[in-house]
Formats: C-alpha cells, sequence, structure tokens
C-alpha cells in the first residue's frame, strides 16, 4: 500500500512525531503545507527535505535521519496548489498541526466567523486559514468526486476531531458553500511527545555526523499517538510503528491533557513566576514538584475508562519525563498561548471538581499563577492571540473576574475567591490537605 499524506503545520512537533510514525510504517510520503512562512521549505529544500531528528534522554542522545517528506508548499504563495492537492484522489490522508489558535474557534468550539482571518477567508476563494482551505479544498474534491479522505488533527483541543469537522462545516455554511463531507472523516487523535524548540548548537553537532544539518528537530524517547479507527480511505499502518488504533480516544485524550498538559502549564507560568527557565528546573523545586503531582492527582480524579493504578503510574512516568535534563525544555514555551490552553487544561477541569466536590485547590493556584504571570507582562510582552484584551483585563479592578472572562472560564464565587486569594498570596490555592 502507498500514498500521499497532506500535512499542515510541518513544525518541530509534527517532524518529530507522526513523520517518524509515517517512516516507520512505510510506503507513504508527506507533503508539507506551511500557512505562513517560508522558512521551514527554505532550510529543508537544499536537502531534498529530508532532516534529522535528534533524541534526547537524561542517559543520551541518538540522531535519525527523516526521508519521509517530500516537498512543502507555502501556501501564500500558491494558494490554488494547496487547493488542488487536497482535491486530488492521490491524498487520503490530510493531518494537521496548527497549535490551538489556527483553529480560530469561540469558547463554545464553534469557528470565530468574526475573526478577521476567517472573515476574510470567508470572501475569498483564495482562503489563509487552515478551516478556509480544507473547507474550499474539500469543496473541490467533492465537486470533482475524488475520493474519500481522512482529515486528522493532531494538536491539543479535546474532541479535536469533531471540533475541526464542525468548524470546516460552520466555514462552509457561513460562506455558502454546498459541502456535505460525506466522503470525509475526522477521526480523533491524542498525540503525545514533547518537543522543544532545537538549541543553537544543534546543527552543528548533526553537521559533524554527516547527517542532513538544516532545521534539525530535537524531542524525547517517548511517544505516543492514540487515534480513532474512523478511516474513509487509505492510511498508513501507523499500528506497526507502535500508534494505537481505538474505537475512542476520549479517555486517553482526556488523560493527556488534564495531566500533562495541565501540569505543563501550571509549571510554566508558576516556574516563570519565579524566575525559573526550563521545566527540569521548575519540577526540581520542591514546592512546584509537589504541586505537579498534587494536580496530576486531582485531574486524575476526574478521568473515566482508565484504572486507578495506571493513572498513578502515568504521573509518576511524567516527572520523569519533566525531569529530562537534556531537552532543555523552555517554560516560555510552553506559557505562549495561554488563552487557548487554560480553559481546556485547568478550567474545564476545575468546573467539574468543583461540582463533585473534589479538591480544586492545585488548578486555583494554577488559574492563579496564569493570572500572576499575565498581569506581570505589558501587554506587549505577551505571547497570546488574545494579548491586548488581556492586557486590558490585567489592569480592572477585579483582574481575575476581568481575565477569565476574556478566555470564557466560568467558575462558582467561591472559587473565584480562591483565585483571588492565591493571586493575593493569602493562601497557598490548597482547600483541603492534598497528597503530596
Ligand atoms: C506543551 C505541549 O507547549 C505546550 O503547551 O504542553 O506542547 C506538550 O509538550 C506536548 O503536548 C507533549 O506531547
Amino acid at each position: 500500500m502507498t500514498g500521499r499524506i497532506l500535512h499542515f503545520g510541518p513544525g518541530n512537533f509534527h517532524r518529530a512525531h507522526q513523520a517518524i510514525f509515517t517512516q516507520q510504517a512505510g510506503g507513504w510520503t508527506i507533503t508539507g503545507v506551511s500557512l505562513k512562512s517560508a522558512e521551514t521549505r527554505d532550510a529543508l529544500a537544499g536537502q531534498a527535505f529530508d532532516y534529522t531528528l535528534v533524541i534526547r534522554d537524561a542517559d543520551g542522545e541518538r540522531m535519525e535521519r527523516m526521508t519521509v517528506l517530500d516537498d512543502i508548499l507555502v501556501a501564500p504563495e500558491n494558494p490554488d496548489a494547496v487547493l488542488d492537492t487536497l482535491a486530488d484522489g492521490s491524498v487520503q490522508v490530510v493531518t494537521v498541526t496548527v497549535t490551538e489558535k489556527g483553529y480560530h474557534l469561540n469558547a463554545d468550539g464553534r469557528l470565530n466567523l468574526s475573526d478577521p482571518e476567517v472573515a476574510a477567508d470567508l470572501d475569498t476563494n483564495l482562503p489563509r486559514t487552515l478551516v478556509g482551505y480544507l473547507a474550499r479544498g474539500l469543496m473541490r474534491r467533492q465537486i470533482d468526486m475524488a475520493g474519500p479522505i481522512s482529515v486528522i488533527s493532531c494538536d491539543n483541543l479535546s474532541g479535536n476531531g469533531a471540533k475541526l469537522r464542525t468548524a470546516v462545516m460552520d466555514f462552509a455554511q457561513a460562506a455558502g458553500l454546498g459541502l456535505t463531507l460525506s466522503e470525509a472523516t475526522f477521526p480523533d487523535t491524542m498525540v503525545d511527545r514533547i518537543t522543544p524548540r532545537a538549541p543553537d548548537d544543534l546543527s552543528d553537532r548533526v553537521a559533524a555526523m554527516d547527517l542532513p544539518s538544516a532545521a534539525p528537530v530535537v524531542t524525547e524517547g517517548f511517544s505516543e499517538w492514540v487515534i480513532a479507527d474512523d478511516f474513509a480511505g487509505l492510511r498508513p499502518a501507523w499500528e506497526t510503528a507502535g500508534a494505537r488504533l481505538v474505537a475512542d480516544v476520549a479517555p486517553f485524550e482526556a488523560r493527556k491533557l488534564r495531566m500533562l498538559n495541565g501540569a505543563h502549564s501550571m509549571l510554566a507560568y508558576a516556574g516563570l513566576n519565579r524566575g525559573f527557565v526550563h521545566v527540569h528546573e521548575a519540577v526540581a523545586d520542591p514546592d512546584l514538584r509537589g504541586r505537579c503531582r498534587a494536580l496530576m492527582q486531582a485531574a486524575a480524579g476526574t478521568l473515566h475508562g482508565v484504572g486507578e493504578d495506571e493513572l498513578r503510574i502515568y504521573g509518576e512516568a511524567l516527572i520523569v519525563r519533566f525531569d529530562n535534563p537534556a531537552l532543555q525544555h523552555a517554560l516560555a514555551q510552553i506559557a505562549m498561548d495561554g488563552s487557548q490552553k487554560m480553559p481546556v487544561r485547568i478550567g474545564a477541569v476545575l468546573s467539574e471538581l468543583a461540582a463533585t466536590g473534589g479538591d480544586t485547590g492545585p488548578h486555583v493556584f494554577a488559574l492563579a499563577e496564569w493570572c500572576r504571570f499575565v498581569i506581570g507582562q505589558d501587554g506587549t510582552a505577551l505571547d497570546d492571540p488574545m494579548a491586548e484584551r488581556l492586557a486590558k483585563a490585567a489592569r480592572e479592578g477585579d483582574p481575575v473576574s476581568a481575565l477569565l472572562n476574556v478566555i470564557g472560564i466560568g467558575l462558582p464565587e467561591v472559587e473565584m475567591e480562591l483565585v483571588r486569594a492565591s493571586l493575593r498570596g493569602t493562601t497557598d490555592g490548597h482547600t483541603k490537605g492534598t497528597a503530596i
């Protein structure tokens, strides 16, 4: 079996995750689409789109030559080429890593039709956004009767497949396209591999090994991919490379978003607020290490369909991964785009804990640390698509309510007051004793 994948967002995470699963499965190639910048294409073109993956754990490093990418289309240079490729019958799988903000969703998960980029795309046949490309490209495919296609979001959204499908349909309806998606599926996925920005000296180290040295990617040894077995057409045999195909991804996704990503965001804000730079430094701090475990334990209490022992082992394995000093994973990288991440990773969990009488302390603390971080930045320094609105909210008399309101987190007044108290430093955010 052979085939071609079209991938939106050929950044480091894709090149460390889906690319290696696909390379190991064999028989398929990946054509990347960069929605904005030509940087990755320009870096990789001179080495025939090969690159080096550097896998680093506490006990050493190994390098792997990646050959699965065959081209990168830079969408703004030729939007039509991207739409044509989506309508090409040889492409039966589309994968996506554009980060949370690349979906332009409202807090209710629907496409934000008043977002200026989305609004502009509704008026043109040559789009700029992911959702614009998918809706118009899949429409072209429908007209050409080019056959089935599976569109796989590999971003950290809950119910990522269903959200992407809804966004594409919202766009199609608003643009008056007669898109039916009758031959398209949008499988949910859980993706996991910690992939920091590559350090400056990596390229030289790779060149010394006689491997392609432009735009190398650094990542950890661990990787996991769980995909809903809901494909419209052909797909790579990803299970031969270790991916799991399951009927329901939701339990895996919730476990990863609430335990890994939730703890990551807490460590990012609390760590930066205390002057740490990297994840392994923040998690080595005894107080933050305890809070990290407490947050994972509280989050685990909201999960269904995964055994208690499995969750405890998973949590301990996460601490080992966070401890990995070889990754030099910058807290600032995780702190980016908090408005998109906090509702999924912290807000939803806190609401559930509050409603069920669980321990809300660790999540209250995480929210307060995010507020402290936002208040401490001046608006322009904040790396967030909602930076302007957040900067304004941070200057209000009750910044906690204002900030949470901007990002769509609604809390009972009791929890709201606990967040304010944690921010003032009059409580450590813990309402009950937490096992540390
Ligand atoms: C991180 C994730 O930057 C972030 O927000 O929490 O990128 C995290 O490293 C990955 O989801 C791990 O799979």
